[in-house]
């Protein structure tokens, strides 16, 4: 845990193989395939984006909402001392959502920083980026620059991206070695701070790419008003979210 908290704090992301076990994650896909078939025509058109063919789902949201099933698994007493121990004070439950990345259709990501859409000061915030489908380098694995959440909310413009509505306003030129890419089995994950530059390539391959995220706040964060302020700016030109 000590290790995991200092390599957290140092680079703003940390890889944590076999987080899940192989029936939870086949748990999890088989109830994410149910709820998309069963469930989702009948919950509010914000429960999902589809991507750009009008027909496969590019990202779920809400599902601590919409699907109590899948709460289970973010709610476990070894999972929340963990998430205690990096946001440095009691975790609150904020988002369950996917980046299913489907074979061939499946978008890219902008790069950005999550407080841009999130909004919290202190920023004690973060995703824990579970891998349901194995993530190879061509099929758009996630890649984060180590050490960028020590910099604060860098400017943002409208991305024009649906799902992701917020990117940064400028690159980021960033050294190779400062890149951490999240090649990923089936159960292993990445967990990152609110602040850290991530994005990913579309996938063009026959391999899908499915990500479920748990997202948790610190209970002693705030709403920042002026990251809230363009990020209601943003999303009104692209939403949801
Ligand atoms: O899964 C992806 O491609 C992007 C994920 C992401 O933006 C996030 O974890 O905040």
């Amino acid at each position: 845990m000590d290790q995991l908290k200092k390599k957290y704090d140092e680079n703003g992301v940390i890889h944590v193989p076999e987080f899940l076990s192989a029936k939870d994650v086949s748990e999890i896909r088989e109830e994410l395939e149910r709820y998309i078939h069963e469930d989702l025509r009948g919950k509010p058109a914000d429960a999902a984006t589809r991507e750009a063919d009008g027909e496969q789902v590019r990202n779920l949201w809400r599902l601590e909402e919409h699907n109590p099933c899948l709460r289970k698994f973010a709610e476990r007493a070894d999972l929340l001392q963990l998430v205690r121990t990096l946001l440095n004070g009691e975790p609150v439950l904020a988002a369950i959502e996917t980046f299913n990345k489907p074979a061939k259709v499946g978008s890219g990501v902008p790069p950005h920083q999550d407080n841009a859409y999130f909004c919290r000061t202190p920023a004690d915030k973060l995703t824990i980026w579970i891998a349901i489908d194995p993530v190879t380098n061509e099929n758009g694995p996630v890649t984060y620059i180590k050490g960028s959440h020590l910099n604060g909310v860098l400017p943002t413009k409208p991305s024009g991206v649906k799902g992701n509505s917020i990117g940064l306003a400028e690159e980021v030129a960033t050294a190779p070695e400062a890149e951490f890419c999240g090649i990923l089995a089936p159960g292993d994950a990445t967990i990152h701070h609110c602040n850290t530059i991530h994005w990913s390539a579309p996938n063009t391959t026959d391999s899908p790419r499915l990500g479920f995220l748990m997202v948790y706040r610190g209970a002693h964060t705030e709403v920042d008003q002026a990251l809230r302020e363009t990020y209601v700016a943003a999303s009104t030109i692209n939403s949801p979210s």
